[in-house]
């Protein structure tokens, strides 16, 4: 299997499981994925998911066997399977943690990228891969990287194609943290146990307004943040964690939109 999908406690991990190719996506591996990302969507006891690679990379991209002989029209095609997951784990009404355990390449950087949090081993590193073979970053890089790291370190990245190691990619805020290579999954496992038993609805609320900051002035965002707090305070999560504060105690919260 492609895919390999664990359940836990209000959350689930999503493990991409090609290891001899170094997780490089397919076809018919991106339908396995678009069905886990569906079916965890549709579970209302999950409330967070985790990605990470199985064996010593995260994702080295497309399968580039794949695409030797494949007509250049095609190649566009490729990407109607690959695009829709970046969408969708932009929309996903629940927080997204990755956990990237080795070399992140091409469209396996740019699936990373599309995650909400991003943990990463220290030996991990992201890499461009595209320009190597003569194409353009895609599955989002363009629109992901000026964002996160700026202009003059997107074009190089872009442009130059090499490995940035997890370390740096930290601290030019690509990513949330880097971490010793063998705590990298226990901490990504309670960073994602943890957002599961958060306030689903307002992160999901929260991840909404992020996502429409991009393209929003100060004025419609201000707009928006009124209309999603109004969503938000009417969740029994939000009279929970106001309970719980005066309280003293622990909220707990429960994930319910209403
Ligand atoms: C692979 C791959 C791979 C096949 C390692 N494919 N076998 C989407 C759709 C439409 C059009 C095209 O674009 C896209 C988006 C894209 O993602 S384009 C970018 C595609 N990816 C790349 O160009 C990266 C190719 N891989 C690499 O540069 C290196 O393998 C990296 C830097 C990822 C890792 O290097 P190493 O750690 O030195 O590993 P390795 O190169 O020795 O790879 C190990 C094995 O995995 C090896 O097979 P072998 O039989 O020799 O053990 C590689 O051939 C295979 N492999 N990536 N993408």
């Amino acid at each position: 299997m492609t895919i390999l999908v664990e359940t836990h406690a209000h959350y689930r991990l999503i493990t991409l499981n090609r290891p001899e190719r170094l997780n490089a996506l397919t076809v018919e591996m991106a339908a396995a994925l678009s069905g886990a990302l569906d079916a965890a969507e549709a579970d209302p006891s999950c409330r967070a998911l985790l990605i990470t690679g199985a064996g010593r990379a995260f994702c080295s991209g497309q399968d580039l066997t794949a695409i030797v002989d494949v007509a250049p029209a095609e190649i566009g095609h490729l990407l109607d399977h690959y695009h829709p997951l970046v969408r969708k784990l932009r929309a996903l009404a629940m927080p997204v943690v990755c956990a990237v355990n080795g070399v992140a390449a091409g469209a396996g950087a740019n699936l990373a990228l599309a995650c909400d949090i991003v943990l990463a081993g220290e030996g991990a590193s992201f890499v461009q891969a595209f320009a190597r073979i003569g194409l353009i970053p895609d599955c989002g890089g363009n629109w992901f990287l000026p964002r996160l790291v700026g202009m003059a370190r997107a074009r190089a990245l872009a442009m130059l194609a090499e490995p940035l190691p997890a370390a740096t990619a930290a601290e030019w805020g690509m990513i949330w943290r880097a971490v010793p290579d063998e705590g990298l999954m226990a901490e990504a496992h309670a960073l994602a146990a943890r957002l599961a038993s958060g306030p689903t609805a307002a992160l999901a609320l929260t991840k909404q307004a992020l996502e429409e900051s991009a393209v929003n002035d100060l004025d419609s965002q201000l707009d928006l943040e009124r209309d999603l707090q109004a969503e938000a305070s009417a969740t029994p999560d939000h009279a929970e964690g106001v309970r719980a504060f005066l309280d003293k105690r622990p909220a707990a919260f429960t994930g319910m939109r209403s």
